[in-house]
């Protein structure tokens, strides 16, 4: 019998959707490079279903039906590179190899490029989820040639996760483009991450909460708007106690952050398509910021200054907290959508940002409630500006926009940073503002450089004489 899907990489992720694929009744080829993984992997789980052995490339194309389908599952980067190389030898025109590894979405591209010239099939596939949702149910976001979907569709849509007995797996759009909204995805988990902690910390330091209390608040609110992945094992963190000392294990943990490189893709990325992500940006930054455990010993004890209003009403601050939470995750995914339109643009991909936010809402890291509303709201307008301005969303903020303010003015005043809620509140005022301060940029580029500007009143590009009488020029 031949396999219908090959997977090399046999780690926690390749292994995983092996055996999810073996699960849904898949005959599933295996090969990593040390064959000790693919032995343990039998030796473990052989019984879950029909696995077939192999020790060589040679030996796992040829367990494959056609067109050959092979996930790889490797370390991104070099190794990537070297196990395609190995794999196209072996493989004939019309055979699909498909990356399913966190691969920078510009390396996708020219490996979709070298292997259409070698007549192959390349699929760059963004798989969300973590190990358990390799096992049970991932978020899929294959890209690649839309006729490899025909072959791969099926098989891939039958191991990801279903909501609403639909697949959060779709084909994404051509070349790079799966990998490209994975990477987005990662950082608006970022984002999101980052919102949680900042809500954390301030019930820490303005309510005075132990860890057990935030989490008792974060159980609440997962029965709510907020209901989300990442807000219910927020809960469970913060309520784990540590064995050895007795402490909430929060307490015991270094607070420097660490990052594999997606958030920080996701900003490169956005600088260069000029896209404000500036929910992103501080959550990457902010982890940065952590990290520099030096500069932060050094600091400590730094000034406060001496306004330091606490919320009087808690019942009311976590209100507050709650709704200037939605607000800031709202413009996190509204900035992470606003990308994603920009590289659309930018790489011609086509891509349906409603699509996203279907397959978005089970088997991955920021899978929510929230994601029910942002498919709506594009399904009702294709063409939102802005997610910010869909009606549900422009009544959530304008519900929330009070408290909000309160929180931001609250964690000021008392010296507690929330770099996501006060930059996302900003950013909001920004895009709502009938005037910008950009006026005055423009007259001082044009001062120092005659880079020119527009005015409201007639149409052209102007300089004024800054240097000679003043006057005005048409450039
Ligand atoms: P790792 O990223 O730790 O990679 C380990 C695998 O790569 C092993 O099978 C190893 O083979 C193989 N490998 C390496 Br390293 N160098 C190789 C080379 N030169 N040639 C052939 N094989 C090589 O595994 P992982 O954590 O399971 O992640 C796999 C991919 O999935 C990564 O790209 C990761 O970014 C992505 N991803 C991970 C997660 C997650 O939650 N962990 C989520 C989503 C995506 P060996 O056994 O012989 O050393």
């Amino acid at each position: 019998e031949l396999a219908q899907i090959g997977v090399t990489g046999l780690a926690v992720m390749g292994s995983n959707i092996a055996r999810n694929f073996a699960n849904h009744g898949h005959t599933v080829a295996l090969h990593n490079r040390s064959v000790a993984k693919t032995d343990a992997l039998i030796s473990e789980h052989g019984s879950e279903g029909t696995f077939i052995r192999t020790e060589t490339i040679e030996e796992f194309v040829a367990a494959l039906a056609k067109p050959r389908r092979v996930l790889i599952m490797v370390k991104a980067g070099d190794p990537t590179d070297a196990v395609i190389e190995e794999l196209a030898g072996a493989m004939e025109e019309g055979d699909i190899i498909i990356d399913g590894g966190n691969a920078l979405y510009t390396d996708t591209i020219r490996r979709e490029a070298a292997m259409k010239e070698r007549g192959l099939l390349f699929v760059g596939a963004g798989i969300s989820g973590g190990e358990e949702g390799a096992l049970n149910g991932p978020s899929i976001m294959p890209g690649g040639p839309a006729e490899s979907y025909k072959a791969l569709g099926p098989l891939l849509e039958s191991i990801a996760a279903q909501v609403d007995g639909t697949p959060c797996c779709t084909h994404i759009g051509p070349d790079g483009s799966g990998h490209f909204v994975k990477m987005v995805h990662n950082g608006i988990e970022y984002a999101d991450m980052q919102l949680i902690g900042e809500a954390y910390n301030l019930f820490r330091d303005a309510l005075g909460y132990t860890p057990a209390q935030v989490a008792d608040v974060f159980t609440e609110w997962n029965d709510g708007d907020l209901e989300s992945y990442l807000v219910e094992i927020t809960a469970e963190v913060l309520r784990q106690v540590d064995a050895k000392t007795g402490q909430p294990l929060v307490d015991v943990i270094v607070d420097a952050a660490e990052q594999k490189g997606t958030g920080r893709w996701t900003v490169k990325a956005a600088l260069d398509l000029g896209v404000p992500v500036t929910g992103i940006a501080e959550a990457v930054f902010a982890r940065a910021l952590s990290g520099s455990r030096a500069q932060r010993k050094a600091a400590v004890g730094l000034a406060s200054g001496s306004l330091a209003d606490k919320p009087t009403d808690a019942e009311q601050f976590t209100h507050d907290i709650s709704r200037a939470l939605y607000a800031s995750k709202i413009v996190a995914y509204a900035q992470g959508f606003d990308q994603i339109a920009a590289g659309s643009a930018e790489y011609d991909w086509n891509l349906h940002p409603g699509d996203l936010a279907t397959i978005w809402r089970g088997g991955c890291i920021i899978r929510a409630r929230f994601l029910d509303r942002i498919k709506d709201a594009y399904e009702d307008n294709a063409e939102l500006p802005s997610l910010i301005l869909a009606p549900y969303f422009r009544d959530a903020i304008e519900n929330a926009i009070d408290s909000w303010r309160r929180v931001v003015i609250t964690a000021a005043s008392l010296g507690i940073p929330v770099p996501a809620f006060a930059s996302s509140l900003s950013y909001y005022d920004a895009l709502r503002a009938e005037r910008l301060p950009a006026a005055l940029t423009q007259g001082q580029r044009d001062f120092f450089g005659a880079h020119t500007y527009e005015r409201t009143d007639s149409e052209g590009k102007f300089h004024t004489l800054w240097s000679g009488d003043r006057s005005e020029v048409e450039a």
